[in-house]
């Protein structure tokens, strides 16, 4: 890995939020993209991170640092990715389900998606299936991300799915998942419509959404 993409990584991994905005401007001044520096140094700085919190090297507050860390540098990668003049794509509704409150991955996927275009309605962290569907009716979305951490959370995708049956809607919406505890065999399971891997990953899903539609 590329020397200042491997210090942003680090400076995850130490929980560093006083030397990561500096970091992150040296990677960009450098050339790499954003896409590139939260994939390669702050993705990669977070799994360590996880990895000490199972060996019991970090604890809670630990893992809440490494949310604050990565949410100090977010701003600075956003502006980065927004075109002023993307043109408006459909209408995608992004939550974490129900019992979940992690949002980093969802915001990255969030901040591709409206870098390219799409109108992005999140509705944040630990979102019951019922205010997701609402939201469907409400912004007439087409396309429903779901985001799961938690492998004991994971049912919250299921229950959107079976909702949206019962609310009539489950055929004018694609739902896609993603997260760590997730796989394209959990989405057949739960009857989702595709799994993605990464917040690129969510771009190309969305987008064959979109021209199928
Ligand atoms: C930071 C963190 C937290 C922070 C979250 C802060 C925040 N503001 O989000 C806090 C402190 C809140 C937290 C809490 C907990 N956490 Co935590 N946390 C993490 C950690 C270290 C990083 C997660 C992260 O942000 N990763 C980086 C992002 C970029 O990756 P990502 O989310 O996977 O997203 C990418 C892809 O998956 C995909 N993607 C994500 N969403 C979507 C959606 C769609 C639609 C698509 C297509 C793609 C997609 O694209 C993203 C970008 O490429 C992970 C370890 C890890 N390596 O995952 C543990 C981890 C997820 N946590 C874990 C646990 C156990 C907990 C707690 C239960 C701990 C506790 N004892 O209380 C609580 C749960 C609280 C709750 N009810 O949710 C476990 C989960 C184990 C499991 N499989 O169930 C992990 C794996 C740590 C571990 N190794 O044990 N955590």
């Amino acid at each position: 890995m590329n020397d200042s993409l491997r210090l942003v990584c680090e400076a995850v991994d130490t929980l560093d939020i006083d030397g990561i905005r500096d970091l992150v401007q040296r990677c960009l001044e450098e050339g790499h993209t954003p896409e590139e520096i939260i994939e390669h140094g702050i993705g990669k700085g977070l799994d360590l991170v996880g990895k000490k919190f199972e060996a019991g090297e970090y604890f809670l507050a630990d893992l809440v640092m490494a949310g604050e860390v990565v949410k100090e540098v977010m701003p600075v990668l956003k502006e980065r990715m927004n075109p002023v003049d993307a043109p408006r794509r459909q209408k995608v509704i992004l939550a974490t389900v129900e019992g979940d409150i992690h949002e980093i991955g969802k915001n990255i996927v969030g901040i591709i998606l409206s870098a390219n275009g799409y109108e992005v309605v999140d509705l944040g962290v630990d979102v019951s299936a019922g205010r997701i569907l609402q939201a469907v009716k409400e912004t007439g979305a087409g396309i429903v991300g779901l985001s799961v951490l938690l492998s004991t959370m994971v049912g919250g995708i299921r229950t959107v799915v079976e909702e949206a049956k019962a609310h009539g809607i489950r055929d004018r919406i694609k739902i896609v998942i993603g997260g760590a505890c997730t796989s394209r065999a959990l989405c057949e399971e739960m009857g989702a419509d595709a799994y993605g891997e990464n917040a690129m990953d969510a771009l190309r899903i969305v987008n064959g959404f979109s021209e199928n539609a």
